[in-house]
């Protein structure tokens, strides 16, 4: 597909667009990217995102919402090279695994430490909740990476090939460290190496460059600077001025 076939709406610094992209970039899908932020999603946003969330993906085919349902539309639609493994156990055992990044690491890396420290600030102007930091640091998070160094590998990936639960897991490890969280190495050195490791894919790493940039930058200036950076930005945007709060809590 050409590039300007394939639209994807959504910020490089959500882990749930990242897993999009990598996912995009391992099927050599070219894409153009409207780097919205989703608070800031106009009217239009809503015909194209019921939930007003991103990722969003939208080519010939029309729009289609959710991380999880782009990439098995992707892998529906463009078979070569995989992102899932082959074998109804395999695929369940990958299926997961995704759902529990997209849940569980979603709700404690996401909502109750990046979304404390930096949305509540920078997009709503808010203190953030101390108590529900306290509460990812010394509770969730421990019992999300104790679960993970049970199951992770010791070197390669889950399945062979690198593959949606690999780049799942890994992609909420970036929003940690853009919060200024790493990995206890010490603690966690099965999980801490396979992280490592996955964000060290190609795939992965050609999209520091923009993810840096956007965390640097003032929201509405991301369109303009990523432009200038060379990040394949769309003509048109689904972002308008103003804040406005999401349609669900987590
Ligand atoms: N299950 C969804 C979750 C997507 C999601 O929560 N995206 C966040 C950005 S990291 C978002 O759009 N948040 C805005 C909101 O919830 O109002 C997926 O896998 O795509």
């Amino acid at each position: 597909m050409s590039r300007e076939s394939t639209l994807i709406v959504g910020s490089y610094l959500s882990p749930y667009v990242r897993k999009v992209l990598v996912c995009l970039d391992l099927k050599g899908i070219e894409y153009l990217i409207d780097p919205l932020v989703p608070f800031y999603g106009k009217d239009a946003f809503t015909d194209v995102s019921p939930l007003r969330r991103v990722p969003v993906l939208i080519d010939d085919q029309g729009p289609q919402c959710d991380s999880t349902v782009i990439c098995e539309y992707l892998e529906d639609r463009y078979p070569e090279p995989h992102i899932y493994p082959p074998g109804a156990r395999q695929r369940a055992r990958a299926r997961w695994l995704e759902e529990f990044a997209d849940t569980r690491m979603g709700e404690a890396f996401i909502w109750h430490l990046y979304n404390e420290l930096i949305i509540r600030r920078y997009v709503w102007g808010e203190t953030p909740d101390a108590g529900v930091i306290a509460q990812a640091l010394t509770e969730e998070i421990p019992g999300i990476m104790d679960y993970l160094e049970s199951g992770l590998p010791q070197a390669g990936y889950l399945f062979g090939e690198i593959g949606v639960a690999d780049i799942s897991i890994a992609s909420f490890f970036r929003n940690a460290a853009f919060a200024r969280h790493t990995v206890d190495a010490g603690r966690w050195p099965v999980t801490a190496d396979f992280v490592a490791r996955v964000l060290d894919h190609q795939s992965f790493s050609k999209l520091r460059v923009f993810e840096e940039l956007s965390l640097r930058t003032p929201i509405h200036d991301h369109r303009k600077a990523l432009a200038a950076a060379g990040a394949p930005v769309s003509p048109e945007t689904y972002a308008g001025s103003a804040p406005r709060r999401g349609v669900l809590s987590v």
